[in-house]
Protein backbone atom coordinates (compact mmCIF):
# COMPACT_ATOMS: atom_id res chain seq x y z
CA UNK A 1 0.00 0.00 0.00
CA UNK A 2 0.96 4.06 -0.19
CA UNK A 3 4.09 4.50 2.17
CA UNK A 4 4.58 8.13 3.20
CA UNK A 5 7.17 8.22 0.06
CA UNK A 6 4.14 7.19 -2.14
CA UNK A 7 2.20 10.32 -0.99
CA UNK A 8 4.34 12.60 -1.02
CA UNK A 9 5.52 12.02 -4.90
CA UNK A 10 1.17 11.97 -5.24
CA UNK A 11 1.15 15.07 -3.54
CA UNK A 12 3.45 16.96 -5.81
CA UNK A 13 2.27 15.87 -8.66
CA UNK A 14 -1.12 16.63 -7.94
CA UNK A 15 -0.64 20.06 -7.09
CA UNK A 16 1.00 20.16 -11.03
CA UNK A 17 -2.27 18.31 -12.70
CA UNK A 18 -5.22 19.11 -10.53
CA UNK A 19 -5.57 22.28 -12.60
CA UNK A 20 -5.69 20.23 -15.60
CA UNK A 21 -7.94 17.62 -14.37
CA UNK A 22 -10.85 18.01 -17.04
CA UNK A 23 -8.42 17.59 -19.97
CA UNK A 24 -6.80 15.10 -18.71
CA UNK A 25 -10.01 13.00 -17.95
CA UNK A 26 -11.35 13.35 -21.02
CA UNK A 27 -7.61 12.24 -23.08
CA UNK A 28 -7.67 9.37 -20.49
CA UNK A 29 -10.97 8.21 -21.55
CA UNK A 30 -10.30 9.03 -25.53
CA UNK A 31 -7.22 6.95 -25.17
CA UNK A 32 -9.39 3.78 -23.22
CA UNK A 33 -12.39 3.97 -25.78
CA UNK A 34 -9.59 3.87 -28.82
CA UNK A 35 -7.31 1.56 -27.18
CA UNK A 36 -9.76 -0.88 -25.97
CA UNK A 37 -13.02 -0.33 -28.03
CA UNK A 38 -14.88 -3.41 -25.86
CA UNK A 39 -15.32 -0.38 -23.03
CA UNK A 40 -17.49 1.71 -25.29
CA UNK A 41 -19.97 -0.90 -24.20
CA UNK A 42 -20.86 0.38 -21.38
CA UNK A 43 -21.53 3.85 -22.40
CA UNK A 44 -24.46 3.20 -25.12
CA UNK A 45 -25.61 6.40 -24.76
CA UNK A 46 -22.90 7.97 -26.38
CA UNK A 47 -22.66 9.29 -29.57
CA UNK A 48 -19.40 10.15 -29.91
CA UNK A 49 -16.04 8.37 -28.46
CA UNK A 50 -13.12 11.06 -29.70
CA UNK A 51 -11.18 13.27 -27.21
CA UNK A 52 -13.65 16.43 -27.72
CA UNK A 53 -16.67 14.70 -27.54
CA UNK A 54 -18.89 16.79 -25.33
CA UNK A 55 -20.19 13.22 -23.83
CA UNK A 56 -16.13 12.40 -22.81
CA UNK A 57 -15.40 15.81 -21.59
CA UNK A 58 -18.05 15.77 -19.48
CA UNK A 59 -17.70 11.99 -18.03
CA UNK A 60 -13.68 12.98 -17.85
CA UNK A 61 -14.86 15.77 -15.60
CA UNK A 62 -16.69 12.91 -13.46
CA UNK A 63 -14.04 10.44 -13.55
CA UNK A 64 -12.09 13.35 -12.06
CA UNK A 65 -13.93 14.28 -9.65
CA UNK A 66 -13.31 10.50 -8.26
CA UNK A 67 -10.28 10.54 -8.23
CA UNK A 68 -10.01 14.15 -6.19
CA UNK A 69 -12.31 12.50 -4.25
CA UNK A 70 -9.73 9.47 -3.85
CA UNK A 71 -6.81 11.67 -3.40
CA UNK A 72 -8.51 13.13 -0.60
CA UNK A 73 -9.10 10.06 1.36
CA UNK A 74 -6.07 8.77 0.40
CA UNK A 75 -5.69 7.49 4.08
CA UNK A 76 -9.12 5.88 3.60
CA UNK A 77 -10.19 5.40 0.06
CA UNK A 78 -12.43 2.29 1.05
CA UNK A 79 -14.62 5.04 3.18
CA UNK A 80 -14.21 7.68 0.77
CA UNK A 81 -15.27 5.99 -2.14
CA UNK A 82 -17.66 3.63 -0.95
CA UNK A 83 -20.82 5.46 -2.79
CA UNK A 84 -18.58 5.21 -5.67
CA UNK A 85 -18.08 1.78 -5.53
CA UNK A 86 -21.67 0.97 -4.65
CA UNK A 87 -22.41 2.37 -7.74
CA UNK A 88 -19.93 0.72 -10.18
CA UNK A 89 -20.88 -2.76 -8.29
CA UNK A 90 -24.31 -3.02 -8.58
CA UNK A 91 -25.95 -0.33 -11.12
CA UNK A 92 -23.54 -0.14 -13.71
CA UNK A 93 -22.38 -3.25 -13.61
CA UNK A 94 -18.63 -2.46 -15.10
CA UNK A 95 -15.92 -5.21 -14.73
CA UNK A 96 -13.16 -4.32 -12.54
CA UNK A 97 -10.49 -5.39 -14.96
CA UNK A 98 -11.49 -2.24 -16.54
CA UNK A 99 -10.11 -0.08 -13.89
CA UNK A 100 -6.86 -1.34 -14.75
CA UNK A 101 -7.25 -0.85 -18.78
CA UNK A 102 -7.88 3.16 -17.37
CA UNK A 103 -5.05 3.31 -14.86
CA UNK A 104 -2.89 2.00 -17.89
CA UNK A 105 -4.39 5.03 -19.88
CA UNK A 106 -3.84 7.92 -16.99
CA UNK A 107 0.33 6.75 -17.67
CA UNK A 108 0.03 7.23 -21.18
CA UNK A 109 -1.58 10.69 -20.93
CA UNK A 110 0.43 11.91 -17.86
CA UNK A 111 3.83 10.77 -19.18
CA UNK A 112 2.84 12.55 -22.75
CA UNK A 113 1.73 16.09 -21.17
CA UNK A 114 4.62 16.20 -17.98
CA UNK A 115 7.66 14.66 -19.05
CA UNK A 116 9.46 16.28 -16.51
CA UNK A 117 7.46 15.95 -13.96
CA UNK A 118 6.07 12.31 -14.79
CA UNK A 119 9.72 10.54 -13.44
CA UNK A 120 10.12 6.56 -13.21
CA UNK A 121 9.17 7.24 -9.33
CA UNK A 122 5.82 9.85 -9.81
CA UNK A 123 4.73 6.32 -12.39
CA UNK A 124 5.31 4.17 -9.73
CA UNK A 125 3.65 6.15 -7.12
CA UNK A 126 0.75 7.03 -9.15
CA UNK A 127 0.48 3.29 -10.18
CA UNK A 128 0.11 2.76 -6.58
CA UNK A 129 -2.09 5.17 -5.71
CA UNK A 130 -4.66 4.10 -8.78
CA UNK A 131 -4.38 0.59 -7.58
CA UNK A 132 -5.77 1.72 -4.67
CA UNK A 133 -8.54 3.47 -6.44
CA UNK A 134 -9.68 0.26 -8.42
CA UNK A 135 -9.55 -1.79 -5.11
CA UNK A 136 -11.44 0.65 -3.32
CA UNK A 137 -14.05 0.85 -6.21
CA UNK A 138 -13.94 -2.92 -6.34
CA UNK A 139 -15.04 -3.06 -2.64
CA UNK A 140 -18.44 -3.91 -2.86
CA UNK A 141 -18.17 -6.35 -5.58
CA UNK A 142 -17.90 -9.51 -3.52
ZN1 LIG B 1 -16.84 5.24 -13.70
C1 LIG B 1 -19.89 6.89 -13.73
C2 LIG B 1 -15.69 7.55 -11.35
C3 LIG B 1 -13.69 3.91 -13.89
C4 LIG B 1 -17.89 3.23 -16.30
N1 LIG B 1 -17.64 6.91 -12.77
C5 LIG B 1 -18.91 7.39 -12.89
C6 LIG B 1 -19.09 8.51 -12.01
C7 LIG B 1 -17.91 8.71 -11.35
C8 LIG B 1 -17.00 7.68 -11.82
C9 LIG B 1 -17.59 9.77 -10.30
C10 LIG B 1 -20.38 9.32 -11.84
C11 LIG B 1 -21.17 8.66 -10.74
C12 LIG B 1 -22.50 9.33 -10.46
O1 LIG B 1 -23.10 9.88 -11.39
O2 LIG B 1 -22.92 9.25 -9.31
N2 LIG B 1 -15.02 5.64 -12.79
C13 LIG B 1 -14.77 6.59 -11.83
C14 LIG B 1 -13.40 6.47 -11.40
C15 LIG B 1 -12.83 5.45 -12.10
C16 LIG B 1 -13.87 4.95 -12.98
C17 LIG B 1 -12.75 7.34 -10.32
C18 LIG B 1 -11.47 4.89 -12.06
C19 LIG B 1 -10.39 5.50 -11.72
N3 LIG B 1 -15.97 3.83 -14.87
C20 LIG B 1 -14.66 3.44 -14.80
C21 LIG B 1 -14.38 2.45 -15.83
C22 LIG B 1 -15.57 2.25 -16.51
C23 LIG B 1 -16.54 3.13 -15.89
C24 LIG B 1 -13.05 1.79 -16.05
C25 LIG B 1 -15.89 1.37 -17.66
C26 LIG B 1 -15.06 1.06 -18.63
N4 LIG B 1 -18.59 5.08 -14.81
C27 LIG B 1 -18.81 4.18 -15.84
C28 LIG B 1 -20.15 4.37 -16.38
C29 LIG B 1 -20.73 5.44 -15.65
C30 LIG B 1 -19.71 5.85 -14.67
C31 LIG B 1 -20.78 3.56 -17.49
C32 LIG B 1 -22.12 6.06 -15.85
C33 LIG B 1 -22.00 7.04 -16.99
C34 LIG B 1 -23.31 7.69 -17.32
O3 LIG B 1 -24.35 7.36 -16.76
O4 LIG B 1 -23.29 8.55 -18.23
Amino acid sequence: SLNSIDKERIRILWSKISKDSDAIGAEALGRLFAAHPQTKTYFTHFKDFTYNSPQVKEHGKLVMKGIKQAYENIDDMVTGLLDLSEKHAFTLRVDPSNFKLLSSCFHVVLSKRYPNDYTDEAHLSFDKFLANVALALSEKYR
